[in-house]
């Protein structure tokens, strides 16, 4: 029996690595293994290629191509050597972050144009996309001052407050269309709110999803 993906995203600070391990327990205690990952990393390679992202150049400047090979770069190596093997298996992938963060940040935020996007999705990903994605949604001033509550920002938090309102813009959107396509396929969860409730939002949200993607499986 197949996997499936399930991924979790949002901006800075919205409590996507608060949430993923009652994603995972949830999902353990429906019987399936499960595996989390992160984006960019979960390789040898993927990770090396996060320090190198998140880092600060100082004098160098990072083109906003760089930026976005290097994120399509550590993602084909953890699809293709992890995530895919893994679904096979029939284990269940959890995902702090995956495609959708790079149309909100390079698409969105940065501005690259739509065509280099989905040329760039074909190329690495093929048709390859998740089961079930959980948008942890958060006003970016909210989620940037808990992401400094928890220390220094890194390269891509120092952008300014309007990359991440066209980012935001850009998960909205994104997520609107994946829910016209399949009802299923995505959920919006306010981020805003405490942490029990948030937690308790996105089990809701991620029971509907079981339910329904359980069920179609087997009939
Ligand atoms: N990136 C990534 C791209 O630009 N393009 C891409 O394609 C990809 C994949 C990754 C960076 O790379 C960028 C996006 C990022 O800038 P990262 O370290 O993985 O770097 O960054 P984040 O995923 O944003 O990690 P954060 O830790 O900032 O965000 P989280 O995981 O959403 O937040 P979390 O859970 O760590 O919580 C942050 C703080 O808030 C508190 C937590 O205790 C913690 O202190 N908190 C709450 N406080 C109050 N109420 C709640 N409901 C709270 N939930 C959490």
């Amino acid at each position: 029996m197949s996997g499936a993906f399930i991924v979790i995203e949002g901006l800075e600070g919205a409590g996507k690595s608060t949430v993923i391990g009652a994603v995972s327990e949830y999902i353990k205690n429906k019987g399936h293994d499960v595996l989390c990952t992160r984006e960019p990393g979960g390789t040898p390679m993927a990770e090396a290629i996060r320090d190198c992202v998140k880092q600060d150049w100082s004098t160098e400047e990072v083109t906003q191509e760089t930026e976005l090979l290097l994120m399509y770069a550590a993602r084909s190596q953890l699809v293709h050597n992890v995530i895919k093997p893994a679904i096979n298996q029939g284990q269940y992938v959890v995902g702090d972050r995956h495609n959708l963060s790079s149309l909100a940040y390079q698409g969105g935020g940065r501005q690259v144009p739509d065509l280099t996007m989905s040329q760039l999705k074909t190329m690495t990903l093929g048709s390859f996309s998740p089961n079930f994605t959980l948008y942890l949604d958060i006003e970016p001033i909210l989620g940037l001052s808990r992401a400094r509550g928890r220390g220094e920002l890194d390269r891509i938090e120092m952008a300014g407050i309007a990359f991440f309102e066209r980012a935001r813009e850009r998960y909205l959107a994104e997520i609107k269309t994946m829910q016209q396509q399949d009802a299923y396929s995505a959920a919006i969860i306010d981020a805003s709110q405490d942490v029990d409730s948030v937690r308790e939002s996105v089990l809701n949200s991620l029971d509907a999803w079981y339910s329904e993607f359980h069920h179609a499986s087997r009939s």
